[in-house]
């Protein structure tokens, strides 16, 4: 606590320090509230990057500035109900700080008034989702892809993440229990499928990259999405990338973690609120091409992270953090029987694309 209240001093932008709390749930960085007393500014958030993962937070911060200072000029300029978090600096000036153990630390300025949640808890919070999704995409998608950096290279292209397993099983040998046997053949029956959005030969645009449930911040008070916050990922993609991400994650009502796996499915009307809010923004942009790859998008990122979960846990949990030995197991059975259910169901959901579209 001692080092954190040091590493929170070093961003304050003024006030006291109160308290540094761990906040969210973040699979992969460290988040903390800090609290200050004597400013207007009462929160901010403090993070420290895994740099296992971003191997270049440097350029995340640029990517991050690059994408906040678009969307508040946009806003600023069409009087958009929206937020975009401020990156504050350290006193030094610079986007971030390094310790002495080496950790990269960052700060961000807090949405007040909001909160996320991890399930959609009705089809109004739904649509609003989905109209975050479309608002945000809307408003970067005239910043020219050559201004971003590729932070996380082969970040969603499956094909990458099927190789990767591949190389893992061939380095560790098979495996017995019944749910990586379940798995294995899971993944194996749909080898051909992991191509299909790379092979659709779609255009990259500046995406989120992470556009799921708990990244939405709804107003307290109007229920209104104000705010898409994790911008780590924002960085040239597919948009199909966060089409399929944040419909694998709001329709699946019983959470990335549901206890019992095996009762996980797809909510095909909870689809249809956040595809609505989505396109009364994306229908600006989006053209035929892309509704054509909107079902595939949905299974493909539902199938795609349960495979990134699966040979994580494989390799032995090097990429996302677990609360239990098979915790990763589970995520991905939970991914699986999600994508299980996308593919029973559809027939409904593309019916439900066409109508939306429409
Ligand atoms: C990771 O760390 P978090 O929770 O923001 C992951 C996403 C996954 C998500 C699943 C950089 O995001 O791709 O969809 O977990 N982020 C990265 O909850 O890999
Ligand atoms: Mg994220």
């Amino acid at each position: 606590m001692e080092n954190l209240n040091h590493i929170a001093e070093q961003f304050k932008p003024g006030g006291n320090i109160v308290k540094v709390k761990e906040f969210g749930n973040g699979n992969i960085n460290d988040t903390y509230i800090v609290t200050l007393e004597d400013h207007a500014e009462k929160k901010f958030v403090l993070q420290r990057i895994n740099t296992h993962v971003f191997k270049q937070p440097k350029l995340i911060m640029q990517n991050m500035r690059t994408f906040t200072e678009h969307v508040h000029q946009r806003v600023r300029n069409e009087g958009h109900a929206w937020e975009a978090p401020r990156v504050i600096s350290a006193k030094d000036g610079l986007d971030f700080l390094i310790d002495d153990d080496n950790n990269f630390w960052r700060a961000i300025s807090f949405v007040d008034n909001a909160q996320s949640h991890d399930i959609i808890k009705d089809l109004d919070h739904a649509r609003e989702v989905g109209h975050a999704l479309g608002t945000f995409q809307n408003l970067i998608s005239d910043l020219p892809i050559e201004s971003l950096a590729d932070t996380l290279e082969g970040f969603h292209i499956t094909p990458r993440y099927l190789q990767s397993y591949y190389w893992v099983l061939m380095k560790n040998g098979t495996h017995t229990s019944p749910e990586v046997q379940y798995g294995m053949k899971f993944i194996e029956d749909r080898r051909d499928f992991a191509h299909v959005l790379e092979n659709a030969n779609l255009p990259l645009r500046p995406i989120h990259g992470d556009p799921k449930v708990n990244n939405v911040m709804i107003h307290t008070s109007t229920g209104k999405a104000v705010s898409i916050v994790d911008l780590d990922t924002g960085k040239p993609g597919l948009v199909h990338y966060d089409i399929g991400d944040c419909l694998r994650s709001g329709c699946n009502p019983l959470g990335e973690d549901a206890e019992d796996w095996e009762a996980v499915h797809f909510d095909p009307e909870i689809g249809s609120a956040i595809l609505e809010g989505y396109l009364t923004e994306a229908r600006a942009f989006l053209t035929t091409a892309d509704y054509d790859h909107m079902f595939n998008a949905i299974r493909l990122i539902a199938f795609e992270l349960g495979l990134r979960f699966f040979t994580d846990h494989l390799v032995g949990d090097v990429y996302f953090k677990v609360k239990y030995p098979g915790h990763n197991l589970h995520r991905a059975l939970v991914q699986f029987k999600l994508t299980e259910s996308i593919e029973a169901h559809e027939a409904d959901i593309r019916h439900i694309i066409k109508s939306t579209v429409a």
